[in-house]
């Protein structure tokens, strides 16, 4: 099977392409444009170790000419589509990048893959297209229920309203031209490789670096939290069983407040590194994000019981994980960091 991943240097999709080398007969092309989230440091063992069933390519997926050439010349089966702009924060302040990555780049990637998977009057066999999309296309939820495939798209940032945009048009190629698409949902991730920007590896790195710790509103905004390997795990069985033209969300059921999730940081990297400067006056609550979805929740019944997905991590044997991952990897948190997410965090978020 030859697979196009997008987004292959930031971090799902490295975790993901890292997941497949298990599959001695894959060859995959990775395709990322490298912004400030994109790192090939992510992929340095595979390029060093897979020379024959891994080849990187630094390009945008807006990129119709480079994508007609990569299909041409790799024969694509099977497009696993990660790229994407992925910070709600940054959405508030430049909403025009997301449209332009996870709307119109949807849109081509979908283009191109049609028109050499169209012949004559049918699709060719074996085919598959993947959008990697998220739980807040959803919006929000009150203390109870969960989201299911059918909760109608109500989405409150521009990231996540660019992230249903994405979502529509790959289903309007699916109901227009029955084009071989599927489209998963998961909630949020955490693990290896996640840019500190993200929450988790956020708290981790300021806390080590006795630095504050900022926690949006009243701390009781709950995420639904997946470990990256379990949701890599899902996606592999969708390109496998998934049926075409249909969603599969993808949740841990492992729901928690943020304020529940930086305590627990707090509490681990004291036990681990013997740090007593590591404790709860570091946390300060600030101003909260405009638009703040209060509450994901996955309902993943669908995943379970057509395709046997079921996740492996509880929220806390996860964490332990990941932190002692973050604390060997030290080096690359400070070089991810030096680059342009500090001026942006400086310049947007210091000082509220
Ligand atoms: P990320 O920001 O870590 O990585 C995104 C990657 O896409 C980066 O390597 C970046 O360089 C690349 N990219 C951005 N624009 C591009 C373009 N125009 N062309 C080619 N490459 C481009 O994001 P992530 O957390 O790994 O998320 C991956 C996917 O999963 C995204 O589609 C995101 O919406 C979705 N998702 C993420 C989470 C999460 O918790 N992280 C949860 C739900 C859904
Ligand atoms: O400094 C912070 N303080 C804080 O309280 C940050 C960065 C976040 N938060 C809160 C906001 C959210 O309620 O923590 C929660 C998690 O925030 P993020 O890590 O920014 O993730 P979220 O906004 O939930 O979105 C993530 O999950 C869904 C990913 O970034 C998206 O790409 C994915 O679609």
């Amino acid at each position: 099977m030859k697979l196009l991943v997008t987004g292959c240097a930031g971090f799902i999709g490295s975790n993901f392409v890292y997941y497949l080398r298990k599959y001695k007969d894959s060859f995959i092309v990775g395709l990322d444009k490298l912004t400030y989230a994109g790192n090939l440091e992510n992929l340095s063992k595979l390029i060093d170790e897979e020379k024959q069933r891994f080849v990187f390519i630094r390009g945008d997926i807006n990129n119709n000419e480079l994508l007609n050439h990569i299909f041409e010349k790799y024969n694509i089966d099977v497009v696993v589509n990660f790229a994407a702009e992925s910070h709600v924060d940054r959405s508030i302040f430049e909403p025009h990048v997301f449209i332009k990555t996870n709307v119109l780049g949807v849109q081509s990637l979908l283009s191109v893959a049609m028109e050499h998977w169209f012949r004559g009057d049918k699709w060719l066999e074996g085919k598959r297209f993947i959008q990697i999309s998220t739980d807040e296309v959803y919006g929000s939820l009150g203390p109870e229920g969960y989201f299911s495939e059918n909760t109608p798209l109500d989405p409150h940032s521009p990231y996540s309203a660019s992230k249903a945009g994405g979502d529509l048009i790959a289903k309007a190629y699916y109901d227009t031209f029955q084009m071989p698409v599927i489209i998963t949902r998961c909630s949020n991730n955490y693990g290896p490789y996640q840019f500190p920007e993200k929450l988790i590896p956020l708290m981790i790195w300021n806390a080590l670096n006795h630095k504050e710790l900022p926690v949006y509103g009243d701390g009781k905004n709950i995420r639904d939290w997946l470990y990256v390997e379990d949701h890599c795990k899902a996606i592999d069985l969708v390109i496998e069983k998934g049926k075409i033209g249909e969603v599969y969300n993808i949740g841990g059921h492992n729901e928690r407040e943020n304020i529940y999730v930086v305590k627990k940081i707090i509490e681990i990297l004291r036990r681990k590194t013997g740090d007593d400067k590591i404790n709860e006056d570091l946390i300060k609550f600030v101003k909260d994000r405009p638009g703040h979805d209060r509450r994901y929740a996955m309902d993943p019944t669908k995943i379970q019981t057509e395709l046997g997905w079921k996740h492996t991590y509880s929220f806390e044997e996860g964490l332990e994980i990941t932190i002692d991952w973050y604390l060997n990897n030290l080096d690359w948190v400070r070089n991810t960091i030096s680059g342009e997410y500090l001026k942006f965090y400086e310049k947007n978020y210091l000082g509220r």
